[in-house]
């Protein structure tokens, strides 16, 4: 199968770093291809951010019809633009927020998610609402660790999120952590040896599921609200990615 991974934010390292945690966990035949938006912030740590984000990655999909991808991972703790996405294209597409939180939820009765920047919180707290996951989510914890700090992180944003996550664990009484960013999916496997819980990466349960949902030949359904976008008139910079040709009008197919 052939995968897209979506790194919502502009940072090609990025990309590449999130594509290669996809292509260790993948299985033989899956084929991932990284990409990033053409426009927008280097990192999300905003809901201003998070507008043009959500843009980035509805650019991306649309820019990807044709190509048969089988599946589209969007690599953003936010899973920004998820429903669009949903719309643009019949493959499965999952955000590694919503991964993880399902996969965390067959090992743990409850689990914590360490994240980034602290203002971002909210935008996890909201996610797990949305997805019903109230239950099982027992807190969210920033760590005000910038996300591009995570690159060349180190030893030392290792041990503080390792921290963060102990001290998660304690307060909340849960059995798992969730990375909350996918900036971390590379430090995973080092966190769980330490930790000696479940920890969870969304890229790699992003592409995991995505396999399954490919292997039990499910698609994105096109009889509701996740039909393809109506063609109307769009202006300005974002013309191209609307349903409209060159001068603005509906494009006829
Ligand atoms: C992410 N930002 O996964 C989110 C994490 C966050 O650029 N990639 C980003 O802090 O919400």
């Amino acid at each position: 199968m052939k995968l897209l991974l979506i790194n919502p934010n502009t940072t090609a390292s990025m990309t590449h770093a999130m594509a290669h945690t996809a292509r260790t966990v993948a299985a033989p035949g899956t084929v991932v291809v990284g990409r990033q938006p053409s426009f927008g912030p280097a990192s999300i740590e905003s809901h201003f951010d998070e507008v043009f984000a959500a843009a980035g990655v509805a650019e991306q999909v649309k820019l990807a019809q044709g190509e048969d991808f089988d599946a589209v991972v969007i690599a953003c703790f936010g899973d920004p633009g998820l429903d669009a996405a949903r719309e643009l294209t019949c493959a499965p597409v999952l955000g590694i927020a919503e991964a993880a939180f399902h996969a965390v939820s067959f090992v743990a009765t409850g689990f914590s998610v360490v994240t980034t920047m602290r203002r971002t919180c909210i935008t996890a707290e909201r996610l797990v609402q949305r997805y019903g996951f109230e239950r099982v989510c027992r807190g969210v914890h920033g760590t005000d660790i910038p996300v591009l700090a995570l690159e060349d992180g180190g030893d030392a944003v290792l041990a503080q999120i390792e921290a963060a996550a102990r001290a998660a664990l304690d307060r909340d009484g849960s059995g798992a952590i969730v990375l909350g960013c996918g900036g971390m999916a590379d430090l995973c496997t080092v966190l769980q040896q330490r930790l000696g819980v479940p920890v969870v990466d969304g890229v790699s349960a992003a592409v995991k599921l995505a396999e399954a949902l490919v292997g039990l030949g499910l698609k994105t359904e096109k009889r509701g609200d996740y039909a393809a976008p109506l063609p109307k008139r769009w202006t300005g910079w974002a013309a191209p990615l609307g349903n409209a040709d060159s001068q603005g009008l509906p494009r006829t197919e």
